[in-house]
């Protein structure tokens, strides 16, 4: 028998696990799946989600091969050189036809999780030329990465919350125990949090259900969806009112305390109880509490970003905790350092830009490069979007149909394009509409480096995942489909483009050094891919050997011998090193947020009267947004996909337990299953998104009969946004409901 132990991280979700695999690696057999108790990042810790990497790999329905549709709608094998012709020929027909505008990208969620992917991606924008670049971004963390960009000059400088050193957690519209947490690396976070008890610190939970967190926290808030921005000002109002404000360090960096003094006034937790459902006296004890605990920190996720004050919401939790002094602290919001190095010091980057690009039909602005998901169905609709609409998609391992808004419309304009290329492992809800499906190799195959996830990791680490097989021949990288493309496309060949990029990368971060640029290249050797990029970043990052001058630093060699995470060491802070702002200034009350205000005042009394019923999202420990219900072991049990609806709400409207109801908002209707419970406020229902597999020509089996469920992104309006931002408004959506 030739079985071993492999060790790597798990690729699905940012807790990025370290694993150990034992693989039989002649007989292609995974034999045994568990966590790496040496990790010391995250100590053994798995969920069971992680047998999804064996899960995928046997699953017969994957897809393994290129294959293209064929004009009876059947599907027909055909070898890469075939399929990437086809490809690139399809694409540049569009762009000579009709210019590089009427080609749409799509990027998904499991492109972050590839280091392959997220290294080699700049080749498709570079061969595509189109500014219409959309992702599952503005339906997730985007107000978050709006405003970091607008506070600290770049994006990608993202807050994390400190759990293991704070004594007090605010964690606003995050369900961390089933998430895993996000924007929050945080391997088995259940022990984590019960440690913050532990140590005599406090969790308070802010949630319109009463979730897995909210039932381990010490104090549990219903809110009304939508309304945390009321809330969070509310805080900032008692904080200058009773005198709690204490920026620390970070107050001469900041401007704009006055600006932000005089915005709260009008929201004291008096006037915005009604708005939130949450007592005055309970917001002002808040506050204080938060203010006497020296390692409080304040967390918001998706409840706090897709929403339709997402931008004013995230930036409230920025400014709460900056005016507490909780901010680049011990215990507080801390930032990352990438081992390699995206978060170094650099020099004032320019403000953040919005447009040029606008979409046709409403001409919304590209915003940071990105659009709005919520404009995605209307572009691709010749109806609306007429001769300027999107006739050529590309979409990157996305399932659009069942994760943007108004998914019942994508499918329609996926239908109706003339040109789409899907790069995905199934022939799912938005890749059966695709011409050609070039599927990646699955993920045991190749080896990895947790490049996006180290820098949102409550702890700072590089690890290195081994391949625990070899790729069959006839299996493809991501990054060598995009570079393979790319050539095409842009009349090259691939070596020759990975050439230039691998120069222009050692020129960049080994000339930083003052490195000779020919024995880096010498240095870094002949393998070509996304690794010797790695490993030129680590040399050349904050631990790196500096190719040699360090001898003691990092090299990709080391990380290899290690089998685990190399601990980097506790979040230290670094905020004012790695500002990208003008002057270095932190300018906390920028019009560019703080307009939004007028629209959060005027909205103040809609929130107070509202009636009827409000639809929030809900996550489940077994999926992963829509894609692992295909895997038996994850897809077992009753059916995940009901509406959670409070008893009252369901008695008023002859609702019981286990019916139907359908669904409808001003977006759609569905159809699904009622489960009640009172861990949702009155007003609320909670619905998971990432169902809805009963499609005709969708070839996953098993999703399709053990947990068909409905697509919840049918109900959800692409009308309104997050203003600021362009953010979907995925949670606290107007909806009725009645017994079918
Ligand atoms: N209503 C509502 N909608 C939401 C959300 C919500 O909370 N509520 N959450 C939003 C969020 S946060 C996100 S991130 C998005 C996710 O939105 P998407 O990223 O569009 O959707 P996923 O379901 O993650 O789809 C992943 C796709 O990648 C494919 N895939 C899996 N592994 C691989 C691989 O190794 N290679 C390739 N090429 N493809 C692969 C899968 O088959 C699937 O088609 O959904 C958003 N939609
Ligand atoms: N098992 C599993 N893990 C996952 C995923 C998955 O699909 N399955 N998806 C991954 C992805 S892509 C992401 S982005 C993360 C997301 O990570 P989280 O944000 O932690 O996950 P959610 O469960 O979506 O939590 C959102 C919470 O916000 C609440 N909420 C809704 N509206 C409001 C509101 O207006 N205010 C407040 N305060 N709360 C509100 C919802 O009830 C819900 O409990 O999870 C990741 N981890
Ligand atoms: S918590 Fe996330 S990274 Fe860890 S095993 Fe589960 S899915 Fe994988
Ligand atoms: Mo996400």
């Amino acid at each position: 028998m030739s079985a071993r132990w492999f060790h790597r991280s798990c690729p699905i979700c940012e807790a990025s696990c370290g694993l150990r695999v034992l693989a039989d690696r002649e007989r292609r057999e995974v034999l045994r799946i568990e966590g790496n108790a040496e990790d010391p990042i995250s100590r053994g810790h798995l969920c069971p989600k992680a047998t999804a990497l064996a899960g995928v790999f046997e699953d017969p329905d994957r897809i393994r091969r290129p294959i293209r549709r064929m004009p009876d709608g059947d599907w027909a094998e055909l070898d890469w050189d075939e399929a990437l012709d086809f490809a690139a020929e399809g694409l540049r027909r569009i762009q000579t036809e009709h210019g590089p505008e009427a080609l749409g990208l799509y990027i998904g969620n499991p492109s972050g999780f590839d280091v392959g992917s997220l290294l080699y991606n700049r080749y498709l924008f570079e061969a595509l030329r189109t500014p219409r670049m959309f992702s599952a971004a503005t339906m997730d963390h985007f107000p978050k990465l709006y405003t970091s960009r607008v506070l600290f000059g770049k994006g990608s400088i993202l807050p994390i919350p400190d759990i293991d050193r704070c004594d007090y957690f605010l964690c606003l519209g995050g369900n961390p125990i089933v998430s895993q947490g996000s924007l929050m690396g945080a391997p088995d976070v259940r022990k984590r949090l019960r440690a913050v008890q532990e140590r005599g610190g406090r969790i308070v939970v802010v949630d319109p259900r009463r979730t897995e967190t909210a039932r381990v926290a010490d104090e549990h808030l219903f809110i009304r969806p939508g309304a945390d921005a009321y809330l969070l000002f509310s805080l900032v109002h008692v904080i200058f009112e009773e005198g709690l404000l204490r920026p620390g360090r970070l107050g001469e960096h900041v401007d704009g305390l006055d600006e932000i003094r005089a915005l709260a006034r009008d929201f004291s937790p008096e006037s915005t109880a009604r708005a939130t459902g949450i007592p005055a006296e309970t917001a002002r004890r808040i506050a204080r509490e938060l203010s006497t605990h020296p390692r409080a920190c304040v967390y918001g996720r998706i409840g706090t970003c897709t929403v339709e004050f997402g931008t004013l919401a995230s930036w409230l939790v920025d400014v709460v905790n900056i005016l507490l002094g909780r901010y680049d602290e011990p215990g507080g919001m801390m930032f990352p350092r990438p081992a390699t190095g995206q978060h170094e010091p650099g020099g004032p980057l320019p403000p953040i830009p919005i447009g040029p690009y606008r979409t046709a039909v409403r001409g919304l602005p590209t915003i940071d490069g990105h659009l709005p998901a919520s404009s995605f169905a209307e572009e691709l609709d010749p109806e609306r979007a007429g001769e300027k609409r999107v006739r050529g998609l590309f979409v990157v391992a996305g399932n659009p149909v069942l994760s943007m808004p108004a998914g019942d419309r994508i499918a329609r304009g996926l239908a109706s394009l003339d040109f789409m290329v899907a790069v995905d492992i199934y022939l799912n809800e938005t890749t059966r509409h695709a011409d050609l499906i070039l599927p990646t190799a699955p993920q045991l195959t190749h080896d990895n480096y947790d490049f996006l996830c180290q820098s949102t990791s409550i702890h700072n680490f590089a690890r290195y995942g081994e391949a625990v097989f070899e790729a069959e021949p006839g299996e493809k990288r991501s990054w060598e489909i995009y570079l393979e493309l790319a050539a095409r496309m842009l009349g090259t060949d691939a070596a020759t483009l990975d050439q230039m990029g691998l120069v222009q990368n050692v020129t960049r971060f080994a000339g930083k050094l003052g490195l000779d640029t020919q024995a880096v290249l010498d240095a870094l050797g002949p393998e070509r891919g996304p690794m010797r990029l790695v490993d030129l970043q680590l040399r050349c990052g904050p631990y790196g050997d500096h190719f040699g001058r360090r001898p003691d630093g990092l090299t990709l060699e080391k990380l290899k011998a290690a089998r685990r995470a190399i601990d980097l060491g506790p979040l230290e802070p670094r905020l004012l090193d790695i500002l990208r702002t003008e002057g270095r200034r932190i300018r906390l009350a920028d019009p560019l947020i703080t307009d939004d205000v007028a629209r959060l005042r005027e909205r103040r009394a809609a929130y107070e009267t509202a009636e009827g019923l409000r639809l929030v999202g809900r996550r489940q420990p077994r999926g992963m947004n829509s894609w692992l219900h295909n895997l038996p072991a994850l897809a077992k049990g009753r059916p995940r996909c009901t509406l959670i609806v409070h008893p009252d709400d369901a008695a008023r409207r002859g609702l019981h337990e286990g019916c139907r109801a359908r669904v409808r908002s001003r977006a759609g209707v569905l159809e699904v299953d009622v489960a009640l419970s009172d861990e949702v406020m009155p007003g609320v229902v909670s619905l998971p998104h990432g169902f809805g597999h009963g499609e005709p020509g969708v070839r996953l089996d098993v999703a399709r009969e053990r947990q068909p469920g409905a697509n919840a992104n049918v109900l959800t309006d692409d009308g309104p946004l997050d203003v600021p931002s362009g953010t979907s408004v995925a949670n606290g959506i107007p909806v009725e409901i009645e017994a079918c």
